[in-house]
């Protein structure tokens, strides 16, 4: 309710005006004013000064300072000040989380795994500061020794969406920092203030241990900043969420000046349903996944790939399932579905629901606005299903809302081609008991996506696995396991410590 939410923004540092941009200690936010509105309630929060061109140079400036002195910190001491970091959100866990659920319209549980998803990170990310491996090789030359080592890059950029306003960011800061690096954060505008909360969170850890000012930066700006960054030589890797429109183009721009990048663009993922599924499982795991955070997370289950032979019972049971599905604000824990982002949002996704008819889909669960009391936003829409080819243009596109997509197949052959057909290749799975089934899907000539499961829905991808997808996804691959090496630079050592100077290749080079 209202009251708590005024005790949660006041805990964290929010009120009624906040300056958007930051070094951790000093602000830099000179430029326009803009407002936060929750999707909830369709109330204003705060307001926040963003940041002007010039506020971008002397945060650039601060960051290049910071990391001159942040990259001699030994690594281990760098994943002590993330396992403070963490202790932290341990704290602030509550706030944070129903802050999420109100700025940006997910409901409280998803809130508050969201920042769970921010402290398993930080843990992660606190072992592994001691192990960023690389390895020994053995020369060819007598008396030398080779060796790899990985050093930090620089500047970190990140730039994060609304769907995930808060874990998306601590995926990627707490690797760089542990690998020496300083970060610059530009989050989307739909969800300032929650990245001014995690901002003042990580400002309290700097100030505690007298860290320099710069190793966390906040940007509160729009596209023409987030350009500038990406255009910029002085962030050597920029890591981009978002939709594959703006990431082709990052990536293009990041290319031509040979920066790094990691690229997490659209999904649209499936369940391949077999006949050999465990049903109820599978209506659980595809309507979360379809349903949940009103579908707007890139991992949302889209497509539903089921066999024929279960086709009618599945389709009866998800029928069911949606029609006992609670509408409403998400901080009502009894709410299964909350608002879409904002009213652009709403507008996409009856453009595709029409776009869908028009190419001929079936709906068997209509969509629409939701109207009147409670629902004053005009954000909340009800989650809906069609019965479509997998070729119409239609699902062949993302569209971030609560849309679901039935396609029938006859051979299990036959349902990789359709999960495996769409531009896109974030997240996949298949429900099926047969050992048969699940391991020619997760083969070589089964689903080509950067996430592959079995009986578990598409989304919901745990901290410790690397995250991201192929083709129109980006390619990139955030999180767990090694993907810390895309923070660093990778350096080989050869070193001679004998008392002549042998070529390799045995080449002869006498003097
Ligand atoms: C996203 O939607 O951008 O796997 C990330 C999941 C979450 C992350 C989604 N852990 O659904």
């Amino acid at each position: 309710d209202q009251f708590s939410i005024q005790k949660s923004l006041e805990n964290l540092g929010i009120n009624a005006t906040n300056l958007g941009s930051s070094t951790g200690v000093d602000f830099f936010a000179t430029g326009e004013v803009i407002k936060s509105q929750s999707p909830t309630d369709g109330q204003e929060i705060a307001s926040i000064t963003t940041s002007s061109e010039a506020d971008y140079n002397k945060v650039i400036e601060k960051a290049e300072k910071a990391f001159l002195e942040f990259r001699m910190i030994p690594a281990p001491k760098r994943g002590e000040i993330v396992r403070q970091f963490g202790e932290k959100l341990r704290h602030y866990k509550d706030d944070l989380g129903k802050l999420v659920s109100y700025e940006m319209g997910k409901s409280l549980q998803e809130g508050l795994g969201e920042v769970q998803e921010m402290i398993d990170i930080c843990d992660f990310a606190v072992g592994l500061s001691r192990q960023l491996h690389g390895f020994t090789m053995h020369s060819e030359r007598p008396g030398h020794r080779m060796y790899e080592q990985y050093h930090p890059l620089g500047i970190v950029g990140v730039i994060s969406a609304f769907n995930f306003p808060v874990a998306v960011w601590s995926w990627n800061v707490t690797l760089a920092w542990i690998a020496g690096n300083v970060c610059i954060w530009k989050p989307s505008e739909k969800t300032p203030l929650c990245a001014i909360a995690c901002q003042n969170i990580i400002a309290e850890v700097i100030k505690e241990n007298n860290l320099p000012e710069g190793i966390s930066n906040l940007l509160v700006a729009d596209h023409v900043i987030g350009d500038k960054m990406v255009n910029d030589k002085k962030v050597a890797l920029i890591s981009f969420t978002g939709s594959t429109r703006v990431g082709r183009e990052v990536n293009k721009n990041v290319a031509a000046r040979f920066g790094k990048s990691i690229l997490e663009l659209g999904g649209n993922n499936a369940i391949i349903i077999s006949d050999k599924a465990d049903l109820d499982m599978s209506i659980i795991g595809a309507v979360f996944g379809a349903v949940g955070t009103a579908g707007q997370r890139c991992t949302s289950t889209r497509r539903l790939i089921i066999h024929e032979d279960v086709y009618d019972a599945v389709k009866d049971r998800l029928v069911k399932a949606y029609g006992q599905l609670k509408i409403g604000n998400p901080l009502d824990q009894h709410n299964h579905v909350g608002p879409l982002i904002d009213k652009h949002a709403v507008n996409q996704y009856l453009e595709s629901i029409e776009k869908c008819k028009a190419e001929g889909g079936n709906f068997v669960v209509e969509g629409g606005v939701l109207e009147g009391a409670d629902y004053e936003s005009g954000c909340y829409v009800k989650p809906c299903i069609a019965e479509v080819q997998n070729s119409y243009k239609i699902v062949q596109h993302e569209t971030f809302a609560p849309i679901l997509y039935l396609i029938k197949y006859k051979t299990l052959e036959e349902a990789i081609a359709l999960q495996n057909d769409v531009p896109q290749g974030l997240s996949s799975a298949i429900m099926t008991q047969s050992l048969r089934e699940s391991e020619l899907f997760l083969s070589q000539a089964g689903s080509d996506c950067g996430i592959a499961n079995v009986n578990i829905g598409t989304s919901g991808a745990e901290i410790g696995g690397a995250f991201g997808g192929e083709k129109e996804t980006g390619g990139g691959r955030e999180s767990g396991s090694d993907a810390w090496k895309y923070y660093m630079r990778r350096q080989t050592n050869t070193i001679n410590y004998s008392t002549g100077l042998p070529l390799a290749q045995g080449i002869k080079f006498d003097l």
